[in-house]
């Protein structure tokens, strides 16, 4: 993955570039071991395997072309910050890395030890000079989500040019104008910074553009129903992953000729994996590039995984915005609406997630839930018990992890879940 051709725009974008070069090496070789060791994949995945060795490199040049062009680029680490808008104000959206262990030490400089690995990672990436999407930012938007987020904002203003979006804790009426007041909030800082005013036919095709990339993924999704499993848990993720990185209209395209590959398979009664091998949903904390070690875990214990509840998958593309408004305030009203079902663990109460997460296991014929928390994450391993309540209720088994970036538990983890398969396997 490290490329002598991208290092003059490395060396711009002020990376530690031998630093660089070493983590585009761990990765490159992980992502080998992972991905590319799997058996029948999908013709389609080869795209996604190019955009993912391109990451560092075709697409940060992507984004300096845009950059050239005027255009601004905008970071963020959470689905509430609406694409839509940035699209319409001619911007380019862009998820930031924060799925790997990088400058740990350095980050524990400006947040507390027992913060997740997602914080510490975001802030290490940038602190280590090793992302180069950040290092792209004209801005990077923040939201008022867990604690932990919010607090480590504070310190990441000192190094990057910030914007947060106040996310409300509830869903009540009050919470619902508060959340609509700072997507205008939003509106206006893009418009100012981009020097755009959001007509309403910007936005509304910024609307369909987002739409469209979200119907792709939930007919991807739906599709994973089929038994035998047509596309691995593994690959089915690193799509979810690669869509807060690609440009979306190409990205849409790809998915979808992906899925009509996906649909010949199931005709054809094939699959990644045999019929009747054990199925599990992945439910809990978003797993950002390159953090596969339990899917691998899980596929590598003889189940496949068949979908994935969590804002790296379904989380973010369950819900629509509705396409009938013609006028700007409709619109907003639209979108306030549809980014207010997202049922993060952050909400209090989140009843809304315990019915989806059982829903989809049932729709998506799943032997069992594997409940992921990242370690300090608060809300996510409070809603396990509920989520092992709500599943017990339905005889649907759970198995609760919590872990990290790091490999020390991977034969720990292991364990744990190959006993879980054999018990679904019944
Ligand atoms: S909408 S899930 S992307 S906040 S793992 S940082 S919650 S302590 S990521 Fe999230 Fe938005 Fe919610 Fe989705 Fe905090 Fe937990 Fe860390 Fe987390």
């Amino acid at each position: 993955m490290s490329n002598p051709a991208y290092t003059a725009m490395w060396e711009k974008l002020n990376l530690d570039i031998p630093a660089h070069d070493g983590l585009l090496e761990v990765l490159g070789k992980f992502y080998g071991d992972i991905y590319m060791s799997q058996q029948g994949r999908l013709q389609g995945m080869e795209y996604l395997d190019f955009v993912l060795s391109e990451v560092h490199g075709l697409r940060i040049q992507e984004l300096q072309q845009a950059k050239e062009q005027g255009k601004k680029i905008i970071g963020t680490f959470c689905v509430f910050v609406p694409e839509e808008i940035t699209l319409a104000a001619g911007a380019v959206h862009v998820g930031l890395c924060s799925g790997a262990d990088a400058g740990t030490e350095e980050a524990e400089k400006l947040v507390p030890r027992n913060t997740c690995a997602l914080i510490k990672s975001f802030i290490g990436f940038k602190l280590a000079r090793l992302c180069p999407f950040t290092e792209s930012c004209d801005l990077v938007v923040g939201e008022t989500t867990c604690d932990g987020k919010k607090k480590a904002y504070e310190a990441f203003a000192e190094h990057v040019p910030m914007h947060v979006m106040e996310v409300p804790n509830t869903k009540s009426d009050a919470a619902r104008d508060l959340f609509k007041t700072e997507v205008l909030r939003y509106m206006q800082a893009l418009q100012q910074l981009t020097g755009t005013a959001i007509t309403p036919q910007a936005l509304a095709s910024g609307i369909r553009t987002v739409n469209a990339k979200r119907r792709a993924l939930q007919r991807l999704s739906a599709l994973r129903s089929a038994d035998p499993a047509p596309i691995s848990g593994r690959d089915a993720l690193l799509i979810n992953q690669v869509s807060f990185y690609d440009d979306p209209e190409r990205f849409t395209r790809s998915i979808n000729t992906l899925c009509d590959q996906m649909e010949d398979r199931i005709a054809r009664k094939e699959g990644i994996a045999p019929a009747g091998t054990p199925r599990l949903l992945l439910s809990g904390c978003p797993m950002a590039v390159p953090n596969w070690k339990l899917p691998y875990i899980m596929e590598s214990s003889g189940a496949v995984i068949v979908g994935e509840e969590s804002c790296i998958g379904t989380r973010n593309t369950r819900d629509l915005v509705d396409e009938s408004q013609e006028t700007l305030d409709g619109m907003i009203d639209a979108l306030v609406d549809r980014y207010m079902k997202i049922d993060c663990a952050c909400f209090t109460p989140n009843t809304e997630r315990l019915h989806n997460v059982t829903a989809m296991a049932q729709e998506l014929k799943a032997d069992g839930i594997v409940h992921y928390a990242l370690k300090f994450c608060q809300p996510y391993a409070h809603e396990a018990f509920k989520i092992e309540k709500a599943a017990r209720e339905k005889d649907i088994p759970v198995l609760s992890v919590e872990t990290d970036y790091s490999m020390e538990d991977a034969e720990q983890l292991k364990t744990r879940v190959e006993a879980f398969v054999e018990m679904v396997r019944g």
